[in-house]
């Protein structure tokens, strides 16, 4: 079996052609496409860029909300000194299912849509011509994917998505789409994992393959090679090694090369960073330094391409998280495109990488109520169709592990978000998932999963299982909001002095918290939704993190604002980063009084609306764009 989530590389070995571009798409909306041949020719079809989500760029609510079967077609060219050679067609997601054919011929099926796959089309493919590629996709929900939803049928037959969780259902091929020609006997997998020693560092390293020749492993210092091995595990020993570091990575090339002889039969090249990360006496140890949290939780979200890839949206991203000082996010809720985790490599960021686990609730309005507090009794994990959604958990953490363990970024998984986890089957469903990720990660990095505000240290039945505890909190928004703030405050104290008994040793980190603003409202004394309201929140919220030791991580909600499923309790998606340019004059107070600690990030919505900013506690001193403007 070939099976590999390797990244696609160009070397000696391996060639690539990038398939992204203009495509052909079609709605299909009675499921007919593939009894009426179109995987030969879609019929009035139009055109559709790739990568991209295809809600936001129709002009019609129908086709942005469209819901069921949608179609992809291009062509692609297969060199004739390609012949001899595997042909695998990759694609990096397709949200959320994806039927694969080339010249009429079904090649793969994949369900999950945030994880890369890949085809071997080696027998199907015409040499020295153009082949088509059809791809039949489809974006309902279920009670039993990641993530978690329902498809409704409305009175005029059209399917709508129905989500459980809090952000829109953007579907479409989101990721880069690869013609790959690779050696038949090749590399399909490696993994490092790093020991800090007196001289240097030590790298024992796996290599997998699907053949029986040599394997040579190389670590490449720019042009200098520091270290050396041979098999397929081993150890490279790295005197002097530059670790990689928060805002500092150091990266290596690691070369891995399968030999016949004299000649090489395939080369992989990858970057790695050098680093160590653990849990030690309640702290966070980056190489042996504790290391606060510091960042956000986002999402892949930017007007127009919908989460679709979008390099520029990624490296704006980064350099306002740099701008601000953040140094970790969490891929909320789902893991993102490869690219981001490389640029994370690359600047120095800590992830905490979730697995779409997400929506798995059993109220209406499931993000928000789970049924730990409205009086139901079912829980999510005591279903029929629990199972079912179990085994689909397993194979995305699964896949998740493979793809990301080997960025030094990724310093923790998240295995679920915000789950109903007080009743009695969270037990038998969490075990398996965090004895899973142990089991597959060789670098056995935390793991956690973030607990719902209605989850309390004596109801969570799932807490016990994560290496650290991840709590999303929202005492003076959700609950207690408003004039109640000073009972908010002391309702987070009560709930905070809980959890000190139960974390043994144990940090805590907050994966979320914040407010939702409306862009441009002021109101003294503050109202909730204005920008006083918000520094007000944040200045309790963050009070209350201080005055815990095990505290030691807070990732603000959100990064940016992001569109959500449309509704009551949302204004044109969720607002949690706005706050409007002429800021409080009592966040200036804060500003300035505490060294600059508070700051703010500019929304990406400025693209569409008014530059919005959120406040955060942790930009340098003098890099604040409010001290620059107001003092
Ligand atoms: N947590 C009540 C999950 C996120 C939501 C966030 C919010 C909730 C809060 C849970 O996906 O966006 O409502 O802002």
């Amino acid at each position: 079996m070939n099976r590999s989530l390797l990244y696609p590389r160009a070397t000696t070995t391996r060639r690539l052609i990038g398939l992204d571009g203009m495509w052909r798409f079609s709605f299909d909306p009675e499921s007919k496409g593939v009894e009426a041949g179109w995987a030969l020719d879609l019929p009035s079809s139009v055109s559709m860029p790739v990568p991209a989500s295809f809600c936001d760029l129709f002009t019609d609510k129908a086709s942005r909300e469209y819901c069921g079967d949608f179609w992809y077609e291009t062509s692609f060219f297969v060199p004739a000194e390609w012949s001899g050679w595997d042909i695998v067609l990759r694609f990096g997601s397709v949200t959320h299912r994806a039927r694969i054919f080339v010249n009429g011929v079904e090649v793969a099926q994949h369900e999950g849509g945030f994880l890369p796959f890949d085809a071997t089309v080696t027998n199907i493919v015409r040499y020295n011509q153009f082949n088509k590629l059809s791809v039949l996709a489809n974006n309902e929900l279920s009670e039993t994917m990641l993530p978690a939803g329902t498809t409704r049928t409305l009175a005029d037959g059209r399917k709508i998505a129905a989500p459980y969780f809090d952000f829109y259902n953007y579907a479409g091929i989101h990721r880069p789409v690869w013609l790959m020609a690779l050696p038949k006997e090749r590399v399909l997998d490696y993994s490092t994992r790093y020991r800090l020693t007196e001289t240097g560092a030590e790298i024992d390293y796996t290599v997998s393959t699907n053949g029986p020749h040599p394997v040579t492993v190389e670590l490449y210092d720019g042009t200098t090679r520091v270290a050396e091995s041979s098999g397929t595990t081993g150890t490279l020993v790295v005197k002097n090694a530059k670790l990689w570091n928060i805002h500092a990575a150091y990266l290596y090339d690691l070369v891995i090369r399968i030999h016949e002889g004299s000649a090489v039969v395939d080369e992989y090249l990858d970057r790695i960073g050098i680093r160590t990360f653990e849990i030690r006496h309640g702290r966070f140890l980056l190489n042996g330094s504790p290391v606060y949290l510091r960042g956000f939780g986002r999402h892949e979200d930017a007007d127009i391409r919908g989460r679709g890839l979008d390099l520029p949206t990624v490296k704006r991203d980064f350099e306002l998280m740099k701008w601000i000082g953040a140094n970790c996010f969490r891929t909320s809720h789902y893991p993102y495109a490869e690219e981001i985790y490389q640029m994370a490599d690359e600047e120095g960021f800590l992830i905490i990488d979730e697995v779409p686990a997400v929506g798995f609730l059993q109220s209406t309005a499931n993000f928000l109520a789970a049924n730990q507090g409205n009086g139901r009794q079912q829980g999510f994990f005591e279903k029929e169709t629990t199972p079912a959604l179990l085994k689909n958990h397993k194979a995305a953490l699964t896949d998740m592990i493979d793809r990301d363990k080997n960025h030094p970024s990724v310093i923790a998984w998240s295995l679920l978000n915000e789950p109903q986890c007080t009743s009695a089957g969270t037990e038998e469903y969490f075990k398996p998932l965090f004895e899973l990720a142990r089991r597959l990660d060789p670098q056995k990095r935390p793991r956690t999963y973030t607990v719902l505000m209605t989850s309390l240290p004596d109801t969570s039945k799932g807490q016990r299982f994560a290496d650290f505890v991840s709590l999303n909190r929202y005492y003076g928004w959700y609950v207690l909001g408003g004039a109640g703030l000073a009972d908010a405050e002391a309702a987070f104290h009560h709930e905070m002095d809980g959890w000190a008994k139960v974390l043994h040793g144990r940090p805590l980190i907050f994966t979320e918290y914040g407010t939702d603003n409306l862009s441009g409202a002021h109101k003294l004394p503050s109202v909730m939704w204005s920008a006083e309201y918000q520094n007000e929140y944040l200045e309790m919220t963050h009070a209350v993190f201080d005055h815990y030791d095990f505290v030691q991580g807070e990732l603000v909600w959100n990064f940016a604002d992001f569109q959500t499923t449309e509704g009551i309790l949302r204004v044109d998606g969720n607002k949690k980063a706005s706050l409007p340019a002429s800021a409080s004059p009592r966040m200036r107070r804060t500003s300035s009084g505490s060294g600059g600690q508070r700051c703010r990030s500019i929304s990406r919505s400025e693209k569409m609306i008014p530059k919005t900013a959120a406040p955060c506690r942790f930009a340098p001193a003098g890099r604040c764009l409010f001290d620059m403007l107001f003092t």
